[in-house]
């Protein structure tokens, strides 16, 4: 489908990553729109949508508020700024904690199916973590099989998402610090059930329930809760035990990865439960072959966004790039097939591919993009699916027009893989010389990264500024989701990159091997964030919102974000973000967000677009946090 293009975009400002303004040129040429083309058509976006006053929760209205006060200050159901606000606030918390936790649920049913050895194309890799997840869990593991204990875990965990009890749920209760439980017990947001948190984030925001926003937002924070230390969580645990604990690895990234004389597959969207199949299958001689067969060289499977991470964490499966990187992906004319599972799936990636031969093949009956190709995965028939996906794009490389493919020659060098285990590793087996770096000052602090990008953004920017001119400031960078492609882009991930750090984080890091920036994973191993706060909080027997740390998501965008960020104040972390979300609306809820939360979990957010402010914001709070621990600053 070529389109008529109404504004060209400024392709040199879009991003500071190298081969993406020549392939939004293509774009143009080609006569393909991408999102900064769509930004641009949306511009101005809405005022009260921006604002946050804007309801549209039963069809009295939808209702909007006047800013300025000069208008209707209440909707038809006299619900005011602040009411509405809070109630669209905690509905953005709640999609992104379903978001999180429903992949959470398919990776329980595959882990689940593997214990009864009904799914015969997985297996426990990991048993190790297995037995740690079931001690956490109170499982007892003597004299019990490996698929035994995998039932009896899995069993609990399905509890997690839908007792009715009022017990907090047993992950949260297994791993957060016992000080930082006491808060949320006292606050009352200590978590019972995933799903019931979720559903009560619907119900309580419904017309005629909730009007308070503060009562409103405590229950954002007890579904993001939910979200975090045990949705998230769990797909953590499980995807390591199913698949292997990422170690540190090495591999490269941006669209440079792609190959021309190779069938290119990118596995893009969340869940690694097919992208490992995916990658997996694609490696073995059968298809390697046929790939031979129709005159390619072999097969390239590259990563895209979050499940992209899960296959480079775990296999060193290279990443072609970020989210506003998956139309430019198909842009460059030399992708067979775009394999997606659900979540950050633009649904333009049908509009782009009619464009080229490529063919977007979805996968999952809750993610599906009309004129897409269809391939429902099924984890009893994971092989013979993954097959079936990868013959599409081989028998599509005939396809492929030649003229129109262009593929930029960036790449990356990087090392990804830092679970906590590796970070442990890394340190020889203890947290000890990162706890003494710490209390000495050769490490001020340590700050985890997130999130997406957002055409509002720079592409990257936000990400690369901010983690570099935390790295000078002896600042450890630790970060998830599409910041760790980024940061994988410009080079921070390798250890060379340690050149970039300020001295004593320079030291560090020549000794230990390691970059100055460790990719974490993908967004649900965020959790893997709050587990390193966490035994860094119980190792100085202080509360996570007493250590020299800090979060941020420059370039975030999705509900999903807004559920991380949350979990991360309520786990007491101060927390930046890089786009205004949209609560301006209503000064009441803007400073309880951004101010009085602090009093009551100890973490709050902070707005502020240009990464080098933040940083320098970031690196005083970490300097006061210091100095309370009476540490030298
Ligand atoms: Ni889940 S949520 S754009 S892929 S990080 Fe990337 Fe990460 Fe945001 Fe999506
Ligand atoms: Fe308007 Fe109230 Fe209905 Fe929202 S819930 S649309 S504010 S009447």
């Amino acid at each position: 489908m070529v389109e008529y293009i109404k504004y060209k975009v400024p392709s040199k400002q879009v991003s500071i990553t190298p081969g993406v303004g020549k392939l939004v040129e293509k774009a143009e040429e080609d006569g393909v729109k991408t999102a900064w083309h769509r930004f641009l058509e949306q511009q101005p976006q809405c005022g009260f949508g921006l604002l946050g006053v804007c309801c549209r929760n039963c069809t009295m209205g939808p209702c909007r508020i006047d800013p300025f006060g000069a208008g209707p200050t209440k909707g038809v159901c006299g619900a005011d700024a602040d009411t509405i606000v809070a109630r669209n606030i905690v509905r953005m918390i709640a999609a992104g904690a379903a978001g999180h936790s429903d992949h959470s649920r398919d990776v329980v049913h595959v882990f689940k199916g593997v214990a009864e050895g009904k799914f015969k194309d997985y297996k426990l890799t990991d048993v190790e973590k297995l037995k740690e997840l079931a001690k956490i869990l109170g499982v007892k593991t003597e004299g019990k099989s490996e698929n035994e204990i995998a039932l009896e875990v899995a069993h609990i965990l399905e509890m997690e998402f839908g007792k009715q009890d009022e017990e907090p749920v047993r992950l949260l209760m297994g791993t957060a610090p016992s000080k930082r439980i006491k808060v949320w017990k006292k606050l009352g947001v200590l978590p019972r059930a995933i799903d019931r948190e979720i559903c009560l984030s619907m119900h309580r925001t419904h017309i005629g329930c909730d009007a308070d926003p503060v009562s409103l937002l405590l229950h954002g924070v007890r579904t993001a809760l939910a979200d975090g230390w045990c949705g998230s969580m769990m797909a953590t645990y499980l995807s390591d035990i199913l698949f292997g604990t990422p170690k540190p690895i090495k591999s490269l990234a941006n669209l440079g990865v792609l190959k021309e004389d190779m069938v290119n597959i990118i596995v893009h969207g969340h869940n690694p439960i097919l992208s490992m199949k995916i990658a997996e299958i694609a490696q073995s001689e059968e298809m390697q072959k046929l790939a031979q067969q129709y005159g390619a060289k072999g097969i390239n499977v590259a990563g895209m966004c979050c499940t992209g991470n899960e296959v480079l964490s775990r296999m060193g499966v290279q990443v072609a790039g970020n989210f506003l990187m998956q139309e430019l992906a198909i842009i460059t004319g030399a992708v067979e097939a775009v394999i997606v599972d659900y979540q950050c799936l633009m649904p333009s990636l049908v509009d782009v591919a009619s464009c080229y031969h490529t063919k977007i093949i979805t996968t999952e009956p809750k993610a599906r993009i009309p004129g897409a190709i269809h391939i429902e995965f099924k984890p009893e028939r994971a092989d013979e699916i993954a097959k079936e996906i990868i013959k599409i794009a081989i028998e599509n490389y005939k396809n492929r027009v030649p003229a129109k493919v262009y593929i930029p020659e960036h790449k990356m060098e990087l090392v990804a893989g830092f679970s906590v285990e590796a970070i442990l590793e890394a340190l020889g087996g203890t947290l000890e010389p990162l706890i003494n770096a710490l209390k000495d000052g050769t490490i001020k602090g340590i700050v985890g990264i997130v999130g997406c990008n957002n055409p509002r953004v720079k592409q990257n920017y936000g990400h690369v500024t901010l983690a570099k001119e935390l790295i000078k400031r002896d600042i450890l960078v630790v970060g998830t989701g599409c910041w760790g492609i980024a940061a994988a882009m410009h080079g921070l991930l390798t250890p060379e990159a340690a050149e970039m750090a300020g001295p004593g984080l320079k030291a560090i890091c020549e000794a230990l091997g390691i970059p100055p920036c460790l990719h974490m994973g993908s967004c649900v191993d965020c959790s893997r964030i709050l587990l390193v706060l966490s035994a860094l909080a119980n190792a100085l027997d202080v509360d996570i919102s007493d250590l020299p740390v800090a979060g941020s998501a420059p370039e975030w965008m999705s509900e999903k974000a807004v559920a991380i960020g949350t979990y991360f104040v309520a786990s007491g972390v101060f927390t930046h973000l890089g786009v205004v979300p949209p609560v301006l609306g209503s000064q009441k809820v803007t400073k309880l967000l951004t101010d009085d939360i602090e009093d009551l979990l100890g973490g709050k957010f902070y707005v502020e677009p240009d990464p080098v402010k933040a940083a320098e914001t970031i690196y005083n709070v970490i300097i006061e946090k210091r100095k309370k621990l009476k540490w030298p600053v």
